[in-house]
């Protein structure tokens, strides 16, 4: 995907403030849509936060997971009374439905500009976040993403741009470090979907491995909408390969590693977060054993709170979270800390609070970078074990709270 890419000079962000002043909407309350609750019998502020992920079709697994996490963070906020500039503040979700489609995902965050949230906890795709994240710029809205690893994202100039984990650049590296270090692998069959997120962490995978002295063997493609993968296995077991790369989603990962077994070939997978979820094993069935895969951050019970969280979640939502639920969960805290500490809604006010944050999240402690990335991210590899995802190690990153 090819994006406009704005300067970061001081004119840029010259002009984003501008933007962020006035330019983009009404004036004055552009970006302070906060009004007073109708309903409450106190004066009680209310705060729109959009949420935007898949919540139909093949991933909407993942797009619900994300939804349940900003939702149980709203809801927490609500519990404790939330204080803001010394008002009470109530937080609302509006959760919207990209269906993971970069045309549809630019007219929900037109609908979400358009209507004046506080700010976008989203999108879920890094293919949906990119095209958005233009939209939001412009209208002076803060975005966070609490699952798009694209670099491309927060490497637009928009100041308006956040995300609460490792980005492709540090995944793809460790993946590639990984195949060739640990698991000593030097022919590697590498097959991406083509999407924002399945090449580009695939692109980042091969430049890791490459550099560490490993041969690609042959570079396959598919779709995020495929379902049938036995041409392109042929191909790929013809090849010889000793690990087979997938850059792309659980929907297609777990299906490919089913039909992998099916073919006989015993060869390893490694994936990207993507695939890292709980659905890839019921989609991969018997197929999944033994695979291995990456996700931003530290392991859900090496998080302070994080065993605590993750019952919660299943008594809140009857589930188990899928995979970005926490970190959708940190950030609309992150958001509100931002908020709280400008003691504003207003995104002129609380966006250079959110720049400068410092803030002991659920996932990791929580400050950004110049470009909206997370500072010392950690990434962690698992392997798939009886039926689960076991994590073998950490890499980077520091200790959560
Ligand atoms: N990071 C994997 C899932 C979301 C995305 O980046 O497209």
């Amino acid at each position: 995907m090819t994006l406009p890419v704005p300067s970061r000079s001081l004119s840029a962000l010259v002009a984003l403030s501008a933007c962020l002043l006035a330019a983009c909407g009404d004036k004055a309350d552009n970006a302070a849509p906060a009004t007073p609750d109708a309903g409450a019998t106190s004066a009680a502020m209310v705060i729109r936060l959009g949420h935007v992920a898949p919540l139909t079709g093949p991933q909407a697994h993942l797009g619900k997971d994300n939804e349940n996490g900003a939702r149980l963070a709203v809801d927490d906020l609500n519990a404790e009374h939330f204080m803001i500039g010394g008002v009470a503040a109530k937080f609302e979700l509006l959760g919207e439905d990209d269906q993971a489609d970069p045309r549809q995902a630019t007219t929900v965050a037109q609908k979400l500009a358009d209507s004046r949230v506080n700010a976008v906890i989203g999108h879920l795709n890094s293919g949906t976040t990119i095209p958005a994240s233009r939209i939001y710029h412009d209208a002076g809205i803060v975005q966070v993403s609490p699952s798009a690893t694209n670099p491309q994202y927060t490497r637009q100039g928009y100041k308006s741009a956040f995300r609460v984990f490792a980005d492709d650049v540090q995944q793809g590296s460790v993946l590639g470090a990984f195949a060739t270090g640990k698991l000593g692998v030097k022919r590697i069959a590498i097959i991406d979907d083509r999407t924002a997120y399945g090449q580009g962490l695939a692109d980042e995978f091969e430049k890791a491995a490459k550099a560490a002295g490993a041969t690609v063997v042959t570079r396959e493609y598919t779709t995020d909408k495929a379902t049938d993968f036995a041409a392109i296995l042929t191909k790929v077991k013809s090849t010889s390969p000793d690990l087979l790369f997938y850059g792309g989603m659980d929907t297609q990962a777990g299906p490919m590693a089913r039909q992998l077994k099916t073919l006989g070939v015993t060869v390893p997978m490694l994936f990207g977060d993507g695939a890292c979820t709980v659905e890839f094993h019921k989609l991969a069935g018997d197929g999944a054993e033994g695979h291995y895969c990456s996700l931003p951050g530290v392991p859900l019970e090496k998080m302070a709170g994080g065993t605590a969280f993750r019952d919660r979640y299943k008594a809140k939502f009857n589930a188990d979270i899928q995979l970005y639920a926490p970190y959708a969960y940190d950030a609309v805290r992150v958001v509100a800390e931002a908020m709280r500490k400008a003691g504003s809604t207003d995104a002129v006010k609380f966006l250079p609070e959110l720049s400068a944050i410092n803030y002991p999240g659920l996932t990791a402690e929580i400050a950004f970078d110049e470009k909206g990335d997370i500072r010392n991210a950690a990434v962690t590899l698992y392997q798939a074990k009886s039926g689960a995802w076991s994590p073998l190690e950490t890499m980077g990153g520091q200790a959560a709270k």
